[in-house]
Parts: structure tokens; sequence; C-alpha cells
């Protein structure tokens, strides 16, 4: 019997709760203390289905932690070593946030509103606690709530299409990681071009429950000919993409550099960051790595091995449909990856080699 996952009033639902399970979720996890739908036909129907059409991903678990009041600028710099300095309104800001230590804390898209008006839309930690007790300690003139906003992503090759449809040709003019308000039944939701995918796509910070609901049906009637389906971030297309999990992949032990996010981190900015210098000190210690295993693997566990030492840990991998090859992140020692000899992983069947490689992936260069 494959275990259940108990819904109560502690694992939140969305508006959108309804519509996703008419849309027939097998499976869901917990982000954020809310559900968060994970198959709807299989990991690799959705996948295809994502990578050719058009889908929309109930994400309402990624929660916005708004800070507002006159300090918000300067708690937001505290709690990412990111120069936020020269940032636009509307904006988004893909970013590490660490603490005084250089550990992260969570890996946010940052929204910039205002000076004094901000949105920390989070992955799957409390960061409204820290926030809060970074306020109270720094005795900073702000207000740090988690406010009434559900995401919906709209995402795949024919995104643009179908919002455009619904929101209308003025879409096309957003850029990428910028946003711009939306008129929606007479209210304002933000649309910003971004998501937890690589097949383009929208975001769309839904602020009425049942207005949110109105739009979920209209996407599904205007989009009947692209082939619209609800669907939800994808294993295999976030892990072929580079997409990192806070949690899975990185952790509060690990520095933005130990996970890869070197270029969102401004080490050389003139700014009052938490952790601007311990970051400038701190040893790199474990890096994350891409691993490519010639056949399909069934781990028996999640070692990577090198002539008969463990120099790593894989935190995510999946078969590649579109490369044909299994693929693995790993954490990996830092000391002992420049010089690998005999690299391999533990599958049910025994040993099987592996090749390793920077992140994100680079297929062409790879052969693939
Ligand atoms: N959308 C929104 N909130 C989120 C996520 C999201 N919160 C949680 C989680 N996802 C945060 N993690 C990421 C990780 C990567 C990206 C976005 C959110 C991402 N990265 C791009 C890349 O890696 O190419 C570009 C980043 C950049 O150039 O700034 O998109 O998905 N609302």
């Amino acid at each position: 019997m494959n275990p259940e996952l108990l819904i109560s009033t502690r694992t939140r639902k969305t508006p959108f709760s309804s519509r996703v399970a008419a849309c027939g979720a097998k499976a869901y996890t917990v982000y954020n203390h809310m559900l968060l739908p994970a198959v709807f036909l299989s990991l690799e129907e959705d996948y295809w289905h994502l990578c050719e059409a058009v889908q929309v991903w109930d994400v309402s678990c990624q929660r916005q932690i708004e800070i507002t009041g006159k300090d918000s600028q300067k708690l937001v710099q505290l709690m990412t070593p990111r120069d936020l300095s020269q940032a636009e309104y509307g904006q988004c800001f893909y970013a590490p946030l660490c603490d005084e230590n250089g550990g992260m804390i969570n890996d946010p898209i940052i929204i910039k509103h205002s000076e004094d008006h901000w949105w920390l839309s989070i992955a799957d930690t409390d960061v409204m606690l820290w926030a809060m007790g970074l306020a109270t300690g720094f005795i900073l003139d702000v207000q740090v709530s988690e406010v009434e906003i559900w995401p919906l992503a709209v995402q795949g090759p024919k995104a643009e299409e179908l919002i455009k449809r619904v929101f209308g040709e003025e879409i096309r003019k957003i850029r990428f990681f910028h946003s711009r308000k939306m008129n929606y039944g007479g209210n304002d939701f933000l649309v910003a071009r971004s998501g937890w995918s690589k097949q383009g796509g929208f975001e769309i910070y839904v602020n009425d429950a049942e207005l949110g609901v109105q739009l979920w049906d209209e996407l599904f009637s205007k989009g009947v000919d692209l082939n619209v389906r609800a669907g939800c971030p994808n294993l295999i297309e976030r892990v072929e993409s580079g997409l990192l999990s806070f949690g899975g992949d990185m952790g509060y032990d690990n520095t933005p550099f130990e996970c890869g996010l070197d270029q969102y981190v401004s080490l050389e900015a003139d700014i009052e960051s938490l952790s601007i210098d311990a970051l400038r000190t701190r040893p790199v210690k474990t890096r994350l790595m891409g691993l490519v295993m010639e056949k399909q693997v069934k781990l028996k566990d999640l070692r990577l091995m090198n002539d008969g030492k463990v120099i790593g840990m894989i935190t995510s991998n999946t078969w590649s449909p579109k490369h044909s090859v299994h693929l693995a992140f790993a954490k990996c020692d830092i000391g002992s990856i420049a010089d690998v000899q005999d690299l391999h992983v533990n599958s049910s069947t025994g040993e099987v080699p592996a090749i390793i490689t920077k992140l994100p992936f680079n297929f062409e260069s790879l052969g693939l």
C-alpha cells in the first residue's frame, strides 16, 4: 500500500486545491506548510507535456514574505549578500539569503515594489521568523508578514500565447525577471516572466482567491487548442535545467559558493549584509556537481565513490528522457573532485560508472 498524506488545516490548502484535485493530482508534497501537487499523469508524461505545450501550476506554496516600512530595503539587504542597491521597481532577483556565518537560510526570488515595499517569494524554510528576529534585534522600522498571495505559474513553450490571450499583447513587453501589474477582473495582479522551469513562462501573483479561480478556469478554457493541462514543478525538467531545491540540494550548512550560486553574491559591493564578511573568508568545503551515468540507475544508496572512498552524496537524480542518460546532482568534497579515476555510484545491481561535470549541465559539450 502506498502511504498517504493526511491533509489537515496544518497542511494548508490553496484557492486552487479543488481544481488541482479535479485535474487528477496523484501525489502531493508539503512546502512552506502548504500543499504542492507533485505528479499528475506520471513524472515522465508530465515532463514531455511541459516541454511541448503549456501547464498551469498551483505554486501558492511559494509564499510571499512582505516587508514594508522605512527600513525595508535595509532589512532585505541585511538578509542577502546580493547587491540590491540598483534594483528597479518590479524587478525580480534570484538571491541567496545567508546568516552571519555565510550559511544559507533560503533562496527566494526577491521582488522590489518600492523602497519601502518588498516581497520575498520563498523556498521551503520559515524566513518570516528569521526576518522578524532580525527586525527586533536590529531595531528596524519594518512590518514583516506572510501575505495572502497565491502564485500561479504558467510554464511551457506555449505559455506566452496563453498568457497573451488572457492579459493581452502587453505581456510580451515583460522582460525575464521583470514584472508588471496587469488588470484582471478589476484587480491588479502582478505578472512576472519567471518560473521554476527553463521552458519559458510567467508567474501570476494572485491576490484574490475568487478571482484566482476564475483566472484558472479562463486559462483552461482559452488554452484548449494549446493542450493546456495542470502541472507542477517537475523533477526531470528541473534537474536537466540545473535548478536547485533548498533543503534537498543545499541547506543551512552550505554557503552559496558551495551550491554554485557564486553569481548571486556581490562580494565586491559596498553593502551592509549580515553574511558578507563571513562569505569573504569562509573556506569552501563542498561543491554541488553534476553526474552523468550512461544507463538508467536505481540507486542503492546516495554515495558517490572514487577509488573505494566516499567523495560525495547524491542530492537529486533522475533519468533524462531527452538525453538518454541518468543525471544527478552530488554534494562533493572539494578536495576530491579535481582528480578522479574510478568514479561510480552504487545501483541495486552493482557499481555504475559516472562522469562528473559542472552545473548547469552543458549537454552539447558532453556530446549529448
Ligand atoms: N518562483 C517564485 N518563487 C520561488 C520559486 C520560483 N520561490 C522558491 C523557489 N522557486 C526559489 N528557487 C529558484 C531557483 C531558481 C530560479 C528561481 C527560483 C530561477 N533561476 C534562473 C536560472 O537559474 O537560470 C534565473 C535566475 C536569475 O538570473 O536571476 O529562475 O520559481 N516566484
